[in-house]
C-alpha cells in the first residue's frame, strides 16, 4: 500500500511531479503516488541517466481504480538508459488515468519499459486508460518495451515514429517490443511510423521497395520449432526479401 502522495492539484500550469535532470542522475524513485499534475508525472531529461522509476502509481488514485491523471505518466527526453518497472512485481509502476501518454520516450536511447500495467487499474485487467498511447516512441531508437500490460488506451497500445525533433530517418529504429500483452486500445496494437495501417503492397514494386519498419502484417513465409520454442521468419512478399528477418515470439500457455 502506498502512503506518498505527491498531488500536483496546486502545482500549477505545466508543472511535474518530478523533474530529474542531469545533476539527479541515477535517482531511484519508489513506492510514491503522482497525480494531478498539469506536466507530467515524472519527467526524465535532459541529459540525465541511469535512473529508476519503480513501485509507484502514476495517474491514478491510492487504490489504483479511479483517474487521477497527470499530462504523460512517464516523460523520458534526451535521456538515456533510464528503467521504468522491472522484473520483480514490486519494481510494477501502475501508469493509468492519464491525460496524454502513459510514457513518451522521445529523442533518447536505451531506455527500459518492463513489467508494468499501463492502461488497467491495478487490476491488470480492466480499464483505466491513458487518453493517447500507452507508450509512445518518437524520435528514440534502441529503447526495449517489454512484459507490460498495455490495455485500454486512447491511442495505440505502442507507437513508434518520427516526430521531426530529429531530421534523420533512422531516428526510431532498433527499438525492441517483446513479451507484452496489448489489447483492447483505441487505435492500434503497434503502430509503425504512427500512420495507421500502412497498405500491403501486393505487387513489388521497382521504385521503392516497402521498407520494412512500415510493414503493416508481415506474411509468415517459415515457422519451425525449436525446442520448446516457436521460432518464426516473415517476409513481405515472396519476391521481395526483407533486409533482415523478424524475430517472432508467440506465446502460449501450457496446459
Ligand atoms: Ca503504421
Ligand atoms: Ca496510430
Amino acid at each position: 500500500m502506498l502512503k506518498i502522495q505527491l498531488d500536483g492539484i496546486n502545482a500549477g500550469s505545466q508543472a511535474s511531479g518530478l523533474l530529474i535532470n542531469q545533476g539527479g542522475s541515477g535517482s531511484v524513485v519508489k513506492g510514491l503516488l503522482i497525480s494531478r499534475f498539469d506536466g507530467a508525472g515524472i519527467l526524465m531529461g535532459p541529459d540525465s541517466t541511469q535512473n529508476r522509476v519503480e513501485g509507484n502509481f502514476i495517474g491514478t488514485d491510492f487504490d489504483g481504480a479511479f483517474v487521477a491523471g497527470n499530462a504523460d505518466g512517464v516523460d523520458i527526453g534526451r535521456s538515456t538508459f533510464n528503467t521504468v518497472g522491472g522484473n520483480s512485481p514490486a519494481a510494477r509502476n501502475l501508469i493509468s488515468g492519464n491525460n496524454g501518454f502513459g510514457v513518451a520516450i522521445l529523442a533518447s536511447t536505451n531506455n527500459l519499459v518492463a513489467g508494468n500495467l499501463i492502461g488497467t487499474k491495478k487490476d491488470g485487467t480492466t480499464a483505466l486508460a491513458n487518453s493517447f498511447s500507452g507508450v509512445g516512441i518518437g524520435d528514440a531508437s534502441n529503447n526495449t518495451v517489454s512484459s507490460n500490460t498495455i490495455a485500454f488506451n486512447g491511442g495505440d497500445g505502442v507507437g513508434i515514429g518520427l516526430i521531426g525533433e530529429a531530421p534523420n530517418p533512422n531516428a526510431a529504429n532498433g527499438n525492441l517490443l517483446a513479451g507484452n500483452s496489448i489489447f483492447s486500445n483505441g487505435d492500434l496494437g503497434i503502430d509503425l511510423g504512427q500512420n495507421g495501417v500502412t497498405p500491403q503492397r501486393l505487387r513489388r514494386c521497382r521504385h521503392r521497395p516497402q521498407h520494412p519498419a512500415e510493414q503493416a502484417r508481415p506474411l509468415l513465409s517459415q515457422d519451425h520449432q525449436e525446442g520448446h520454442h516457436h521460432k518464426g521468419q516473415t517476409k513481405q512478399h515472396p519476391q521481395q526479401e526483407l533486409p533482415g528477418a523478424v524475430l517472432l515470439q508467440r506465446f502460449g500457455q501450457r496446459g
